[in-house]
C-alpha cells in the first residue's frame, strides 16, 4: 500500500475504479462520523446502557457461535478482563441476513441510525448483492454480514477469507484494532484447502510454508478509520483495546461477473444469498 491508499480523499468513483474494480485494499483515516452512544472513543458503557438488555451472540476466534448473553453482562465481563479475570470471546451482533436467525441487531442498528455515517467513498448504489441499485446506505439498509463487532483487548478474528465472493468494509468505532491482510495469491502458503493457518498459534506441520509470505497490509485502525477488504483477500484482526467495529459485506456491479460465477458454482443455495434475493424482490407494477 502507498500513502495514497491510506487517506480519506477518495470519492466514490475513485473507490470503485481504483480499488473495487482492481481488488486492491484501501485504508481510510478519519473518514466517518460517530455521535451519541457511538461517540465516546474508549468506552463501551454508553452502548451497554442503551442495549444492555439485548441478548447478543458470543463467538470464538472465527465464526463459530458459542453462546448468547446479555450485552450488559458481556460489557461487565470485558471490564473484569481488564483486571485479569478469565477472557471472554467476541461478540458478532449481525443484522438479519437469513430467514432463520435467532438473534438480530436490526433494532440496535435502527436505534443508532443517527449515530454514525458511512464513509463518503462507500458507493451509494450499483450493488448486485444486496441488489440495491440506488440510494443505498449501510447505516439503514440491510447488507450481508452487517454487524456490530465488540470485544476486549486481545479479542481477535483468525485469518480467513470472507464468503459470497464479496467485498467488505469495516469501520472502527471504538479502540484500536490491528488488521493484517494477504492477497489471494498467498493462499497456497496459508491454506491447505480446508483450513487457514492461525497466525497466533500456527500449526507448522500442517502449514509448512506459511512463513514464506508476508502480509501486504499490516495497519492499526483507530476510531474513525475504515478499511476496505477486497474479495478473496485473507485477513485477520486483533483488538489492541476494548473495541467496537461496524462492518458489512457487498458485491458491486463492477464485480458482477465474479459474483455470477460464485452463484453458478453453488452459491445460489446459500441461505444469505437466498434471503437477500427474496427480500429485495421488486414489487409487480400495478
Ligand atoms: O474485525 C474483525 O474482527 C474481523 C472482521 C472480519 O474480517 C469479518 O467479520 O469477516
Ligand atoms: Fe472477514
Amino acid at each position: 500500500m502507498t500513502d495514497r491508499d491510506s487517506t480519506s480523499e477518495v470519492d466514490q468513483n475513485e473507490f470503485v475504479n481504483t480499488y473495487l474494480a482492481k481488488n486492491m485494499p484501501f485504508v481510510a483515516r478519519d473518514c466517518f462520523t460517530r455521535s451519541g452512544p457511538l461517540a465516546s472513543p474508549w468506552d463501551l458503557e454508553p452502548l451497554a446502557e442503551k442495549f444492555g438488555a439485548y441478548h447478543v451472540p458470543v463467538f470464538d476466534t472465527l465464526f463459530e457461535m458459542q453462546r448468547s448473553m446479555r450485552f450488559s453482562d458481556y460489557v461487565s465481563a470485558i471490564a473484569a478482563e481488564r483486571t485479569g479475570a478469565k477472557p471472554v470471546s467476541y461478540v458478532r451482533w449481525y443484522a438479519r441476513q437469513r430467514h432463520f436467525q435467532m438473534i438480530c441487531a436490526d433494532e440496535a442498528f435502527a436505534e443508532l441510525a443517527e449515530s454514525w455515517t458511512a464513509p463518503s467513498w462507500v458507493p451509494s448504489g450499483g450493488y448486485v448483492f444486496p441488489p440495491i441499485k440506488e440510494n443505498a446506505d449501510p447505516v439503514r439498509d440491510r447488507f450481508p454480514a452487517k454487524g456490530f463487532f465488540v470485544c476486549a483487548a486481545g479479542g481477535r478474528t483468525r485469518l480467513h477469507v470472507d464468503p459470497w465472493a464479496s467485498d467488505a468494509v469495516l469501520c472502527q468505532v471504538t479502540g484500536a484494532k490491528r488488521f493484517v491482510m494477504y492477497p489471494p495469491s498467498a493462499g497456497e502458503f496459508l491454506s491447505d484447502g480446508d483450513a487457514v493457518v492461525d497466525l497466533e498459534e500456527p500449526d507448522d506441520e500442517r502449514f509448512p510454508t506459511w512463513r514464506e509470505v508476508r502480509p501486504a497490509v499490516d495497519v492499526t485502525l483507530s476510531p474513525g478509520d475504515a478499511i476496505y477488504i477486497p474479495a478473496g483477500w485473507f485477513h485477520a484482526a486483533v483488538a489492541l483495546a476494548p473495541s467496537v467495529s461496524i462492518t458489512w459485506n457487498f458485491v458491486h456491479e463492477v464485480n458482477a461477473a465474479r459474483f455470477a460465477a460464485y452463484l453458478e458454482s453453488g452459491g445460489s443455495t446459500d441461505a444469505t444469498v437466498k434471503y437477500f434475493h427474496a427480500t429485495h424482490e421488486v414489487a409487480p407494477a400495478s
